[in-house]
């Protein structure tokens, strides 16, 4: 079965990756759309060796095309306002901003986590979980369904491209001595404690985005979670350290036996010959990297873990297309 898709946002760095793992997944694509803001209206986008004009996002601009699925990149005000448009339709959006994450008739899924979820579709909308909550999902998978989880410490280091080119020029301004013009303080040779914008709570709304997502994910409110997200100076990838405390007891080798089996999860995990997961090689895979798996000796059940991953390709665009999978596997659309 092929479908008509559309792209929404596939100029920007999300976008464009969009396009990269459609083809490179050969999504059973029908017709294919582009759309964007007036600014980058009228551009041409090349796509399995076929160029497409980009047409300006409007409130009419998905009629007479018969599309199913669309794939939004194009930030929160775009997909709150043309996702119930597109759903009005009769598209299944799935959707990369955080606008409908937290909504409760949204599904939020990883597909190696909860494609369950994609079966309880209520507003013709799925939503993409943020990059840094995707990659520990993961792992973490397993070892819910073996031994509970009872609570999580999340500590993150993550890569510029998290937002977008302006974080990334700003790297590359920074390490060739220009000033930044986009975080608050200097990326280049820095670490800064602050993603995204300061909540009333003293955490940031990347941190609460961790914490909420987390617990939707695995439907289970009983999770306690917590979360510090570090912007790095690291181009592609996000590395985070996850510390777990388990309900119940467990061997070791069975937790580094039960990650290295994970769908989606590739180990990496050998101190002795100083091998772990990095970033500059997880950026442009789609698999997670999970190594430095040890017992967390100060509590009765826990583990630390470090888990890397491609934070545009997994963290955003390979999950949203494998969640466009879902739906075609599923007849959903
Ligand atoms: C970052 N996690 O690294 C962010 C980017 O909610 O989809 C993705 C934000 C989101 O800055």
């Amino acid at each position: 079965k092929k479908v008509n898709v559309a792209v929404v946002g596939a100029t920007g760095m999300v976008g464009r990756t969009f396009l990269k793992v459609l083809e490179e997944r050969q999504f059973p694509i029908e017709n294919i759309y582009f759309f964007s803001s007036k600014k980058s209206a009228g551009s041409t986008i090349t796509f399995a060796g076929k160029d497409y004009v980009v047409e300006e996002l409007t409130e009419t601009a998905f009629d007479g095309k018969d599309i199913q699925i669309a794939l939004f990149s194009a930030g929160g005000a775009t997909s709150e306002k043309f996702a119930p448009i597109a759903a009005s339709k009769g598209i299944t959006v799935v959707d990369n901003s955080a606008q409908w994450r937290m909504d409760p008739d949204v599904p939020l899924i990883v597909p190696e986590v909860n494609p369950e979820a994609v079966k309880e579709i209520k507003k013709g909308i799925i939503a993409n979980p943020n990059c840094s909550t995707i990659q520990a999902m993961v792992p973490l998978k397993p070892l819910y369904e073996k031994y509970g989880l009872k609570r999580i410490v999340f500590s993150t280091y993550q890569a510029v491209s998290g937002s977008g080119v302006r974080g990334v020029k700003d790297l590359e301004d920074g390490i060739a001595g220009k000033p930044n013009q986009f975080y608050p303080h200097p990326i280049a040779y820095n670490c800064l404690p602050h993603i995204d914008v300061f909540m009333d709570n003293g955490y940031t709304k990347e941190e609460m985005k961790m914490i909420n997502e987390t617990k939707k994910i695995f439907n289970d409110d009983s999770i306690k979670v917590t979360a510090t997200t570090v912007r790095v100076p690291v181009r592609g990838a996000h590395s985070e350290s996850i510390n777990v405390e388990f309900n119940k007891p467990f061997e070791l080798e069975d937790v580094v036996e039960a990650i290295k089996n994970a769908e989606g999860v590739v180990l990496v995990d050998n101190p002795a010959k100083d091998e772990y997961p990095l970033a500059v090689d997880a950026e442009g895979h789609d698999e997670v990297f999970v190594g430095r798996i040890r017992r967390d000796f100060s509590v009765d059940n826990g583990i630390n873990l470090w888990v890397v991953a491609d934070n545009i390709r997994k963290g955003a665009a390979t999950n949203a297309v494998q969640i466009a999978e879902l739906l075609v596997k599923n007849d959903l659309v």
